[in-house]
């Protein structure tokens, strides 16, 4: 081998002490870019540059670190995407202990804590608390020194945790190294590492895609990201922080009020709950508390409770601790979302598209605020995925307002008598044949509106108020009108007589005549109202109203092509072939003709020129609540101006109109810097396009 050419085992070239030089000038200053870039991305919820200009910047840091690996700092932006396995998590001592808080369960509970806080203190006035909400996460310290981070721990046992350093360099909320000029020396900062709601939907979506076991709840996932000895792992799941407490602090005073410290925190870069207050007394703590309990299910993340602090740390130093505890703060909690109880027996639901749904039939457990006595096991894989048996034990989630799900067996209370699930091999209704379409997890009965129970949920829908919107025609009227055989199908609806109506139960006279007035008034509609009551499989509410808009005639409709019915804003192929599917069915045909020839009509729609679809091109979403309008209006108006309207928020998405108590979407959009519209500025674009959403 020649000796000019370098050898693998040379030593790489010493780089020239002036080329050195400038490359640490550029590498410090790209630190302090890519910081400020994050903490505006992911802790201001305010994007400071484009994506492109931050993945610029990572690349020509990364760029210069392997060309000069001396400038390979911990703190670098680069540290975030983890690092090499580890073999094992180190131990940490806490310096000082990681405490846990006492419980307050009822609102006498706050009434005693505030009194026994007051009689310690002796202080004549009320005391202000610092409120915010308890996050269902994991507690971690994370200690800086000169500004830097060089340790995060677990809280372990409070004396003891573990060193996830590699894991927390990863959450991109956390400051690798403080913003700011002036920091302490030491200084330890305590709070939540927790997963955002629509983070961990995603991940167990993914979970279950995969054929994988799915997390429990936010707090599970968020646990078992961070107990991953890979970091690229975690680096992976979208974890958050959120502090709320010193820990140690060294060569510093801080501010006299803990409401003031957080502020301060804030300033160093981190992220402070946005709910955090200060209140007087008790009777404050429990106006917060009322308060917070409304929204939290609006909440982007998980809260199972409230933190009250007397906010005055030299009161805090005067109450001190007892047991573990510190005498100035209390977790006042919530109704827990998750309870244990037997699964007596599991029935089969059909749906009003066929579905079999396997709903568990439970012993009544008070969870998440009401009494449960069903939760859905959704299908037979969940019930596979879940391994449950009839007589198990099981844990039941119920979050927020949604439906009640069993998400674990408890194996080790499973009795020796438990049966075995057994899908029906037939409609557990009407008998008929059952099928399981290829790609789906759901099993539907074939027989269409033979099925009682389709028919009935059919009827049900075709009534509700987005499609022919019949007022007073309940659910428990359609299940009687079936059931006595006065109703087979949609048009049967408009030849019902008052004596029929009459004699059913809970109709008097006056409701009876009502209800007729009711079915006669609406058979006038829109077409998009009328596409949407048919029960087309896809085709909701926004679909149909793009379809409304894009053939203005019914007769065009059911004659268009797979080609012609792509075209139409938000309709993919999928939907495209059940709507053709829809169509080509003789019986639908006679439904559709059915109904027409009873009177049900809807007004000529004419086309729309340019200059009145000024939105086109651009989708929106709509969430939240609006105090002006409802949902369905908004959405009606924005597609009336062109504009697509989706369900979700994704970087397609032109802009967000968010309502009162927007949740995960305002998250979302907020991530990805869209435009966001509250309700007056949706009122105001309104306006700019000539509509009044008064009239
Ligand atoms: O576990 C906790 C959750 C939230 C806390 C806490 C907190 O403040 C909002 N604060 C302290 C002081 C402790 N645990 C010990």
């Amino acid at each position: 081998m020649s000796h000019d050419q370098p050898s693998l085992f040379d030593e790489l070239p010493t780089p020239k002490a002036e080329d050195l030089k400038k490359a640490t000038i550029r590498v410090q200053q790209l630190h302090d870019l890519l910081n400020h870039a994050n903490h505006a991305y992911y802790v201001l919820d305010d994007p400071s540059i484009p994506d492109a200009e931050y993945d610029r910047m990572f690349r020509e840091l990364s760029e210069l670190e392997t060309l000069y690996p001396v400038l390979l700092a911990n703190d670098s932006p680069t540290q975030r995407v983890g690092a090499a396995p580890l073999a094992k998590f180190e131990q940490v001592t806490h310096e000082v202990p990681m405490l846990s808080l006492d419980n307050a369960f009822v609102d006498e509970d706050m009434v005693d804590f505030d009194r026994r806080v007051s009689d310690r203190l002796v202080a004549g006035a009320e005391i202000e608390y610092a409120c915010e909400p308890k996050l269902d996460g994991i507690a971690v310290s994370l200690l800086y020194e000169g500004g830097v981070l060089i340790r995060a721990a677990t809280r372990g046992d409070g004396s003891t945790g573990e060193n996830i350093t590699q894991n927390i360099r990863t959450v991109a909320s956390i400051p690798l190294k403080l913003l700011g000029d002036v920091h302490p020396p030491v200084l330890e900062v305590r709070g939540e590492v927790y997963m955002p709601k629509s983070s961990f939907d995603a991940l167990n979506e993914k979970a279950r895609l995969n054929d994988e076991k799915a997390f429990v709840n936010p707090r599970n996932a968020a646990a078992g990201s961070l107990r991953q000895l890979d970091s690229k792992i975690t680096a992976s799941r979208r974890l958050e922080f959120c502090c709320y407490s010193l820990g140690r602090v060294e060569g510093a005073v801080l501010p006299e009020q803990h409401s003031e410290i957080l502020a301060q925190f804030g300033r160093w870069g981190f992220i402070i709950n946005a709910e955090s207050r200060v209140v007087l007394g008790a009777a404050g703590c429990q106006s917060y508390y009322d308060k917070l309990a409304e929204k939290r299910n609006y909440l982007a993340y998980e809260i199972d409770g409230i933190v009250f602090k007397v906010n005055d740390i030299g009161r805090q130093q005067q109450l001190g601790f007892i047991s573990r505890a510190p005498r100035w703060a209390i977790a006042r909690k919530f109704p827990a979302q998750e309870e244990m109880t037997i699964l007596d027996d599991v029935e089969f639901q059909v749906g009003r598209t066929g579905a079999i749904t396997p709903v568990a039939r439970l012993k009544p457990v008070f969870v998440g605020g009401v009494t449960v006595s069903n939760a859905t096991l959704h299908n037979m894989d969940e019930i596979k995925r879940l391994g449950v048996r009839v007589g198990d034990t099981v844990i039941i989630r119920r979050a927020g307002d949604v439906i009640p799900k069993v998400v674990k067996v408890v194996l080790e209370k499973r009795p020796e008598d438990t049966c075995d699930i057994q899908f029906p091999k037939c409609c557990p209704v009407c008998e008929s044949r059952v099928e399981r379409v290829e790609d789906e997890a759901i099993t539907r009965c074939t027989g269409g509106l033979f099925c009682g129970a389709q028919r009935k949920e059919a009827i049900k829908h075709f009534a509700s108020r987005k499609a022919m919107d019949i007022d007073g025609l309940g659910d428990k009227i359609v299940e009687q009108l079936v059931d006595e055989n006065l109703i087979k199908s949609f048009a049967d609806l408009y030849l019902l007589k008052f004596d029929e109506v009459s004699k059913l139960e809970r109709l008097g006279e006056k409701s009876a005549k009502n209800l007729l007035t009711s079915i006669e008034d609406s058979k006038t509609t829109t077409l998009a109202k009328f596409l949407y009551s048919l029960g087309i499989r896809e085709v909701g509410v926004a679909t149909a109203l793009n379809l409304q808009n894009h053939f203005l005639d019914i007769r065009v409709l059911v004659k268009a092509s797979f080609e012609e019915l792509i075209a139409v804003d938000d309709v993919g192929p999928i939907v495209a072939k059940r709507i053709l599917s829809f169509f080509a069915e003789p019986h639908n045909q006679s439904v559709i003709d059915g109904l027409i020839k009873s009177g049900v009509n809807w007004p000529n729609i004419e086309k729309k020129s340019q200059e009145q679809m000024p939105l086109t091109g651009k989708t929106y979403v709509v969430t939240g609540t609006l105090l002006h309008m409802g949902r369905d209006q908004a959405k009606g108006y924005l597609q009336g101006l062109g504009a697509k309207v989706a369900s979700s928020v994704s970087a397609k998405t032109h802009a967000l109109v968010a309502g009162e108590k927007a949740g995960s979407k305002l998250q979302k959009a907020q991530d990805l810097g869209l435009e966001i519209l509250d309700e007056n500025a949706f009122i105001e674009l309104l306006s700019q396009h000539g509509i009044n959403h008064e009239n």
